[in-house]
């Protein structure tokens, strides 16, 4: 029965199961900023949340977790495969992060990819009241939007795009291109990270459908010859701050700060990456380019220690598994190569940490490295901002994340340009503590201005504009 006024619909649910002491099984929500943002709007518009589990072949109810309605959708092992490993994750993502990797095309993962996000429309079709709101996420589903309006042309729908959306000569490689824009075409107000991300996307749509583009506003013909108008703009995301700030408040996470500078020796200068281990986020090329320092005598392994978290993902795809080998390798050669007995170059840690280490790991750290290649955000960047409330500490950002747009006073780089990220790696060492203050203020503003509530706001009000039209 349809009565939910607000349903969201992600790839994943906003839980993790959880198998207790004796076997049983219970369901957490996890701690991402997107819950946090729509929880408010989840309880007050008797709102559910379609997606996957996370788990192939479980077939599970409807249920409730932390007062929100989850409405769980099964996928077989092999479309877990096609459509998420496959299509979403081999087709999509580096295709739409700029070719890094070569994307792969294969028709049985399209269809697979076609058949899923039926099901997942079909879900929020059942589930959403009349006249409601559908929200959906993100590129491993983008035909929902015109699934879910062929069923419910009643609804009002929204899409968000947490990745890039690529320039038209590469979009065009995409064989089935015109039904993706088709598909995002389904929604009332398509947002998107970046400015560019936005117009890349009315390029492709004035391209290859023809349809009439004016500014944010494209004029898309409906199934019985009227048109109607879909906005396409920026809407760019970003973190719960609350929980940030108060675990950067908090004594033993100050402490525990402490205990990781005087566990790796005291160096002068502690520098940190936070990734999960994707080719997107330009680890090699930061690795490689601290090497050169310590290589070229510029930096010394007794003064400084880059500390890697490369959180394991995907790890069944191809592309991730020779990446987790070629930057070991590279790891283990500079450290090899400069370690001391008491000092080392590189402390990599290929793991995933609770959120506390992650805020002790941003206090203890002088100078944070975010050299992504392509990035729709980056939302380490604006963590690490959050957390720095003396207002010290350095962010090196490249210009490549969604992050780069707003974060005016990090220091600016260009991830390909290894001389250059070498000397913006050295500004950042050698700021000095007024500079550091004055940029750190004007970051941090930013990103307690427009947090994750604030963005959520914005692309509900474009939602309820929509409604209105
Ligand atoms: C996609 C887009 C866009 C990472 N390792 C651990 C851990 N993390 C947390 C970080 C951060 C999140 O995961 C990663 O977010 P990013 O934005 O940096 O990157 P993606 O995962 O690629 O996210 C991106 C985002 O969607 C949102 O729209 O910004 O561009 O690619 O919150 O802190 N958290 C914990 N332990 C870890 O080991 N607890």
């Amino acid at each position: 029965m349809a009565v939910a006024e607000f349903v969201v619909v992600a790839n994943r649910l906003p839980v993790d199961r959880v198998v207790g002491p004796d076997g049983e099984e219970t369901w957490r929500t996890s701690p991402g900023g997107l819950v946090a943002a729509l929880e408010p709007m989840m309880r007050s518009a008797n709102g559910a949340w379609v997606g996957w589990a996370g788990q192939a072949d479980l077939e599970l109810e409807p249920f409730e977790a932390d007062g929100i309605d989850l409405i769980p959708i099964t996928l077989s092992l092999s479309e877990v495969e096609d459509y998420y490993e496959g299509f979403a994750n081999d087709t999509i993502w580096p295709l739409y992060h700029d070719v890094i990797a070569p994307p792969q095309f294969h028709r049985e993962w399209w269809e697979a990819y076609v058949r899923v996000n039926r099901r997942f429309a079909q879900a929020a079709a059942d589930a959403v009241a009349p006249d409601g709101t559908v929200w959906v996420h993100d590129y491993q589903l983008q035909l929902v939007p015109q699934m879910v309006r062929e069923l419910r042309p009643d609804v009002t729908i929204g899409y968000f795009h947490h990745i890039p959306f690529p320039a038209h000569g590469l979009y065009a490689q995409l064989p089935w291109r015109d039904q993706v824009l088709q598909g995002l075409l389904g929604a009332d107000v398509i947002g998107f990270q970046r400015a560019q991300d936005a117009t890349y996307f009315l390029t492709a749509v004035r391209r290859r459908l023809r349809y009439e583009v004016k500014g944010p506003g494209i004029a898309v013909p409906g199934p019985d010859g009227q048109m109607r108008t879909a906005v396409a703009r920026a809407f760019p995301i970003s973190i719960d701050t609350e929980p940030y700030l108060a675990l950067a408040a908090r004594e033993d996470v100050q402490a525990r700060a402490a205990e990781i500078r005087a566990s790796l020796g005291n160096p002068r200068c502690i520098l940190l990456g936070v990734d999960r281990l994707d080719y997107t986020k330009g680890i090699r090329h930061r690795i490689k380019a601290y090497g050169e320092l310590i290589e070229d005598g510029r930096l010394d392994v007794e003064d400084v220690t880059l500390i890697q978290v490369a959180s394991p993902s995907r790890e069944r795809v191809d592309a991730y598994v020779h990446l987790r080998d070629e930057i070991e390798l590279l790891v283990a050669r500079i450290n090899g190569d400069h370690d001391t007995v008491g000092h080392s170059a590189i402390r990599y840690l290929h793991q995933g940490f609770p959120r506390e280490e992650m805020v002790a790991l941003y206090l203890a750290a002088d100078v944070m490295l975010v050299t992504a290649l392509r990035d729709g955000m980056n939302l380490v960047a604006k963590e690490y901002v959050a957390t720095r409330a003396d207002d010290r500490g350095v962010l090196v950002l490249s210009e490549f994340t969604g992050a780069a747009d707003e974060l005016r006073q990090a220091v600016r780089v260009n991830p390909h340009d290894i001389d250059g990220l070498k000397d913006a790696i050295m500004q950042a060492i050698e700021m000095t503590p007024a500079e550091q203050s004055k940029r750190m203020r004007a970051l941090r503003r930013r990103v307690l201005e427009n947090d994750v509530n604030a963005w959520s706001s914005s692309f509900l009000a474009a939602l309820a504009d929509a409604r209105r039209r």
